[in-house]
């Protein structure tokens, strides 16, 4: 089946597209008029809430024309870090453009409680019907940055029960294995090949 996956985000691309080839799926960015749709992010506490937000925004922009067929795919995910109260959660993206990396570091550098769990929320939607599914990874911050593949946080994450590595350290494979996205992607995955789908 062919999934349009509503990001701008790339990283997320490839992600989803090495996890949903495994059964045949065929993953690539939705572009309409060859531009990807800006959507608007619901200020809100539950990544849940965006993810359909999302994909209740692109069924309306696909509504009428040939994309409306294709199976559509949104995610929304962020981190949520523990001595923060969970911030900056949904607001992740923001915090990653304004403060950045460091600023997180510089923000809990006093704290000894260093855990932080990554979130996803996926979203497909599949002739109109929608399922869903979320994925969690457990992990800590690290004390410096340390990495360069990946995306977003990656460089000061490091999952719990791995060999101590940031996911900025760990190939695509390794970190969709244990990975929040590469949890829900997989689960989603395991729904539309039920055979009743
Ligand atoms: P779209 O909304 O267009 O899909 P985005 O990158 O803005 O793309 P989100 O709104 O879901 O995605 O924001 C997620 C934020 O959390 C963003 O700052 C990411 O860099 C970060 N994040 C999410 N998953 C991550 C991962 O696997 N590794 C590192 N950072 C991640």
């Amino acid at each position: 089946m062919e999934i349009l996956f509503a990001t701008s985000n790339l990283d997320k691309v490839s992600e989803a597209s090495e996890i949903f080839s495994q059964s045949g799926h065929v993953v690539s960015q939705l572009r309409i008029n060859g531009k990807v749709p800006e959507l608007t992010e619901p200020q809100s506490d539950g990544i849940e809430e965006v993810a359909l937000s999302k994909i209740r925004q692109i069924g309306a922009l696909v509504s009428g024309t040939p994309m409306e067929k294709s199976a559509i795919l949104v995610e929304d995910s962020g981190i949520f870090i523990s001595s923060l109260h969970g911030f900056p959660g949904p607001y992740s993206s923001y915090v990653e453009r304004t403060i950045g990396l460091q600023g997180i570091l510089d923000l809990i550098q006093k704290e000894r409680d260093r855990r932080a769990e990554y979130r996803a929320v996926a979203v497909i939607s599949i002739e109109g019907e929608i399922l869903s599914s979320s994925g969690i990874c457990y992990g800590k911050i690290s004390e410096v940055i340390s990495g360069d593949l990946g995306f977003g946080f990656d460089p000061i994450f490091i999952p719990d029960d791995t060999d101590g590595r940031t996911c900025g350290e760990m190939t695509r494979s390794e970190k969709n294995a244990i990975s929040h996205r590469g949890r829900a992607l997989k689960a989603l995955s395991e729904l539309i090949n039920l055979p009743s789908k």
